[in-house]
């Protein structure tokens, strides 16, 4: 045993059989507190080896040796240092029915439902079952594996709004992603001397030697996938599945569950949120945060390129935000991430020039397509592979196009640095965040919802974004098309009851001298009753909308200006949207129609739903709101 861990050893756990190496950095290097963490890991979990992750280019390189000669990647030689993995086809979207909330009360987790009504808002598991399920997953699942120690940072390094953690996995897949999508490094180490950090463990429960062989040589357990938060310990216990949702622990697991717990706790905000500058022609600029739940296009509104002549978008994040209130009452907003776990599918030089930029190097992509020059295939990437070139789908099968099965898997990711964005912000790593003035909420509505509208105020903002619904997403295990409610977008996000969650957005307005961000709705996705095509062109034309709410920070709050007053929030005024130049024409009555049937029937939705769903935890003014939109639409005239 080598001379960094016996210190350990002797002191918190003794090694049985051939004993554990330690490579790299020395655990003995590493703060009391996480030799203590560790140290209990390992005794429970029993890896043939240890090590500490710097984010050293060479470490990293290792790394993807390793995962190389494992049959895990491909080296995808068109471009510079990118790699494909393709998983076992049963590990390939998060799994919110196997992720729990473990805390001693259900209330702490859940909101009350009405008599027999299952919770949509995630799932809560006892401390005594979980103790069980623990037991029946973690001890010895990393025999005959490495276990990796990744202290990383949420934010940048020394931000007041960052936080810190500690994964320790098994998977080095995990330790490349990580890599990309945290910031590691010794001023990570440094800091983790004198603070708290969310411990974070991760197995893919396939210790060796195998029981059964693997599947794509991508170690994973399905069947016993296990994703447990214990937001009171700062915990995450993730075992069984090797895809980015379930194992990457910084993103969905901190930076959202955990994260929004400990925001509530701190008096700050953690969101589903992409950060986006928009500066205007004058040099003015102004940085929204916008919510939308998994596929409506948050990475591409996120990178967009304006249509609008003179006007600027840049990205400061593309899936989360953190946000707090400085001193001086203005919120303030940091992305955690430091990388993008994207969407493949649908991301081409038309829509996301920018994204495809970025993926050029030192990006791992995940189920995606492969032609055989070595280069990366997914539907909606717009590119013909030149004559000659034959394609393998995410299968690892031959594949053509016009076949009727899909190339890329329809959640395939591309895992790349946000400094290789060519759009991205010059702040995006400011440490003490950028100044928000709006928040956006949007949803895929293809009915009925018009393309934006603005609250009428904070609290309204807040019921506009609890009434949050949208065409369901292939990110997660759910099946076909159906309008689910998301609230926030953050429906498989919240780490603590969303009754609760509701009160503490309604409490940010609480502290007089704030300047409150304005609330937007948008809805890029209305189609034409009668031809079923879309009636907004989207992409760089969203710029359009961006312009309005931009213009309505400018205008006094609950003043007309630019917008009219209607049952839902305040439209954009006759003339007030920027259509000029537009492509090609663009119905504008029937992209704002308010439909009274619809409206009736979506309140109605919306109020069984947060009945059912929150019932007596619903703050009472988000119940005042829902009255007022009920009224609201009641007075509508056909
Ligand atoms: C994501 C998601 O992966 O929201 O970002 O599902
Ligand atoms: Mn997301």
């Amino acid at each position: 045993m080598s001379a960094c861990l016996s210190a350990l050893s002797r002191r918190h756990w003794a090694l049985g059989g051939g004993g554990v190496r330690c490579l790299s950095l020395s655990l003995s290097s590493l703060p009391r507190s996480v030799q203590e963490y560790v140290g209990g890991a390992v005794e429970m979990c029993r890896p043939a080896g240890i090590s500490v992750m710097t984010g050293k280019p060479e470490e990293t390189a290792e790394i993807l040796g390793v995962l190389e000669r494992d049959g895990v990647i491909r080296r995808l030689r068109k471009y510079n240092n990118c790699w494909l993995a393709r998983t076992d086809p049963k590990d390939v979207a998060r799994v919110e029915s196997k992720t729990v909330m473990v805390t001693p009360q259900q209330r702490d987790a859940l909101p009350p439902t009405a008599a027999g009504a299952k919770s949509q808002l995630g799932n809560w598991m006892s401390e005594s079952e979980f103790a069980k399920a623990r037991a029946e997953r973690f001890p010895g699942c990393m025999a005959g594996r490495k276990m990796y120690v990744i202290p990383f940072s949420m934010g940048p390094v020394g931000s007041p709004l960052a936080k810190l953690g500690v994964q320790l996995t098994d998977s080095p897949y995990v330790v490349a992603s990580m890599g990309i999508m945290t910031r590691m490094g010794p001023e990570v180490m440094e800091r983790l001397a004198d603070g708290d950090f969310v411990r974070c463990l991760h197995s893919v429960g396939r210790p060796l030697p195998l029981k059964a062989p693997l599947v794509s040589s991508w170690p994973c357990d399905p069947a016993r996938t296990l994703v447990a938060h214990l937001p009171s310990a700062r915990q995450i216990e993730s075992y069984g599945s090797g895809y980015g949702g379930n194992s990457l622990l910084g993103k969905k697991c901190f930076a959202l569950r955990i994260a929004s717990t400990i925001a509530r706790d701190e008096g700050w905000l953690a969101e589903h949120m992409l950060i986006l500058g928009l500066t205007s022609p004058a040099g003015e600029k102004r940085y929204v945060a916008a919510a939308f739940p998994s596929a409506c296009g948050k990475t591409n509104l996120a990178m967009m390129q304006p249509a609008l002549p003179g006007w600027k978008v840049e990205c400061v994040g593309d899936d989360i935000a953190w946000m707090k209130f400085d001193s001086q009452g203005r919120l303030r907003a940091i992305n955690p991430e430091n990388g993008f776990f994207g969407v493949a599918p649908g991301t081409s030089m038309k829509t996301n020039p920018n994204a495809m930029a970025t993926i050029q190097s030192n990006t791992i992509f995940t189920n995606v397509g492969e032609t055989s020059d070595g280069g990366v295939w997914w539907e909606g990437i717009d590119q013909i592979p030149a004559p000659g070139v034959t394609l393998t789908d995410w299968l690892g099968q031959p594949w053509k196009l016009g076949d009727s099965r899909l190339c890329a898997h329809p959640n395939s990711r591309f895992c790349a640095p946000a400094a290789q964005c060519p759009s991205m912000d010059p702040q995006w790593e400011s440490p003490e965040g950028v100044p928000i003035d709006a928040i956006i909420f949007g949803g895929r509505r293809p009915e009925g919802v018009p393309l934006v509208y603005e609250s009428f105020s904070w609290r309204h903002g807040v019921f506009v974004g609890a009434a949050m619904r949208s065409e369901s997403t292939a990110a997660a295990e759910h099946k076909g098309k159906v309008i689910m409610h998301d609230p926030f977008a953050m429906r498989p996000f919240f780490g603590y009851n969303f009754g609760h969650y509701l009160s503490h957005w309604l409490s940010m307005a609480a502290t007089p001298g704030r300047r409150l961000p304005r609330i937007f709705h948008v809805n890029w996705f209305r189609r034409d009753t009668a031809t079923g095509g879309f009636l907004w062109p989207g992409f760089g034309e969203n710029a359009r909308v961006l312009k309005w709410i931009f213009q309505r920070c400018g205008e006094q709050e609950g003043s007309a200006g630019g917008a009219a007053s209607s049952a839902v929030g305040w439209l954009p005024a006759e003339g007030a949207l920027d259509l000029s130049g537009l492509p090609q024409p663009v119905d504008m009555a029937a992209l704002f129609s308010l439909p009274r049937g619809f409206w009736e029937k979506e309140a109605a939705e919306v109020r069984q739903y947060l009945t059912q769903q929150v019932g007596e935890d619903l703050p009472g003014p988000v119940e005042e709101e829902l009255r007022g939109l009920e009224e609201r639409v009641k007075a509508m005239r056909d």
